[in-house]
């Protein structure tokens, strides 16, 4: 029976060493839910790197039987391959060109053998666990040339891909050194998927200018097959938010922030620690609030979670810096004896007390400069049960596609951030009311699971016209 291979940098599992032993705990994350019941099901895989760097063969075989236990298949990397090829390439190049961050980008063609050469890897280690028919849905930024290199191996194999993060306009993709190798790597694939129309236009653009490949309704012809090009947006498990927000874990933890808070409002913001997410325009934003609207002091605060994040790459380590330094500002300029304008936070939470988070914020600020869709707005929406709360919400987040009952604004707009922030908190309720129903709705109905079977069914689709273009 033809198997289905999921492929990811990461594979959803934290492995740790403690003193004596290694810990094995499956991770959270949106992707391993959602694809959970592809690759647990019966002789299927997840192949990833298990974020672990091993110490000699005897560990790298117990590790392999472990995850064998739970469908997993690892690719073992090194330390100066994680250097070069994620934190240099994928990391270093790649995400700030995707996210319109090209002054950051770094052009190393060393970096790029790097690339190149774990790409090859990640190839082997796929090859090993399937046959010429089986069915291989590769994810991110990490691998865009994995599936070509999978095609010359496996002519007939079935192969999706799909990209998490933004595909930008074609002026930034030319400037890459090694733009054409990128895309055709990409399309080796039979069907790629981007979470939203622009990103694919933007990829069909850049394939027809540099490659000279022309495509009809996102059919892409290469001399030897046809690429299907489509927009996914990607969902939550909004179930899952809905209950944990409802939980009596979560509902303990509001009360007890709610007692320690008091009647203060409270803005919400929460992301990874990363250049593109807006945290420092946001920090302004509020600002620049307590300045225009003084009736505002005392009586709301910004709760600002940041999660630790590439903290060991220079330009995060600098933005860490400016965060503290305007946290540091705004908190000694504002604060009083029993108020704090600002409640920063850097570190992660256990998910009860994110979900209480979501559900005790009256407005929540997700304000990136640029994000291929952002998950935290959605799970923001579903972990509403009363309907109450606002979410602003950036022009240049994928999410702002669908979510168009949020407050949509500009990022990096100071003023018109800080005019949405007062909106928000003097919107009636039954405005808030009716817009959280309709984005309830719709993360209600496109959720993760959704997303994977629309997915799922799509490749099986481009597959067949696949066979149906050769016989013809
Ligand atoms: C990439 C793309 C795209 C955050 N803080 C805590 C915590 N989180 C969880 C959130 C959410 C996830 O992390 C972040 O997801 P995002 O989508 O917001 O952002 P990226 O990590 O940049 O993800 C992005 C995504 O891929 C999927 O395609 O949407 O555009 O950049 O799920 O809940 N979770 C817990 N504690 C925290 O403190 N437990």
């Amino acid at each position: 029976m033809p198997r289905t291979v999921i492929v990811s940098n990461r594979l959803p599992i934290k492995v740790q060493r403690t003193e004596d032993n290694l810990t094995f705990q499956s991770s959270e994350g949106g992707l391993a839910t959602g694809l959970g019941s592809i690759y647990r099901a019966d002789g299927n895989v997840w192949v990833g790197w298990p974020g672990l760097y091993v110490q000699d063969e005897s560990e790298e075989e117990y590790v392999r039987a472990q995850l064998a236990e739970d469908s997993m298949a690892p690719v073992f990397l090194t330390e100066s391959e994680i250097r070069d090829y994620y934190e240099g390439f994928s990391n270093g190049t790649l995400w700030p060109t995707f996210h319109y961050f090209a002054q950051l980008a770094v052009y190393d063609d060393a970096l790029w053998q790097a690339y190149v050469a774990v790409n090859e890897k990640f190839c082997k280690a796929v090859l090993a666990q399937t046959g010429p028919e089986d069915t291989i849905w590769v994810h991110d930024y990490q691998l865009l040339l994995l599936p070509e290199m999978l095609r010359k191996a496996r002519p007939n194999a079935t192969i999706g891909f799909f990209l998490h993060i933004p595909f930008p306009s074609y002026e930034l993709i030319r400037v890459l050194p090694w733009r054409d190798e990128l895309l055709r790597g990409m399309l080796g694939a039979d069907l790629i998927g981007f979470h939203t129309f622009g990103y694919m236009r933007h990829f069909l653009s850049a394939v027809s200018q540099l490659l000279g490949l022309a495509n009809h309704n996102g059919q892409i012809e290469t001399p030897t097959r046809t690429v299907l090009v489509d927009a996914f947006p990607m969902g939550i498990d909004h179930a899952r938010y809905a209950e944990v927000a409802a939980s009596a874990a979560a509902q303990a933890h509001v009360s007890e922030y709610r007692e320690a808070l008091r009647e203060v409002r409270v803005i919400l913001s929460i992301d990874r620690l990363d250049y593109t997410k807006g945290i420092a325009q946001r920090l302004r934003a509020f600002e620049l609030l307590l300045q225009r609207y003084p009736e505002w002091r005392s009586q709301v605060s910004l709760l600002m979670v940041v999660v630790p994040s590439r903290d060991q790459v220079a330009q995060y380590a600098s933005l860490k810096e400016e965060i503290d330094e305007l946290v540091g500002r705004i908190n000694a300029q504002y604060r009083t004896i029993s108020w704090n304008p600002v409640h920063y936070f850097y570190r992660s939470f256990p998910l009860d007390e994110l979900a209480a988070l979501y559900s005790m914020a009256e407005v929540a600020m997700v304000t990136p400069m640029r994000d291929g869709m952002n998950l935290v707005a959605k799970e923001f929406v579903a972990s509403k049960a009363d309907q109450r709360g606002v979410l602003i919400l950036s022009e240049r987040a994928g999410a702002a596609r669908e979510l168009s009952d949020a407050l949509i604004v500009n990022p990096t707009d100071t003023g018109q951030l800080a005019e949405a922030l007062h909106e928000a908190l003097v919107m009636p309720e039954e405005e808030q009311i009716t817009r959280m129903a309709n984005m309830q709705a719709l993360v209600r109905q496109y959720d993760i699971f959704a997303w994977t079977k629309l997915f799922m069914d799509r490749l099986a689709y481009a597959k067949t016209q696949q066979l149906s273009l050769a016989t013809s």
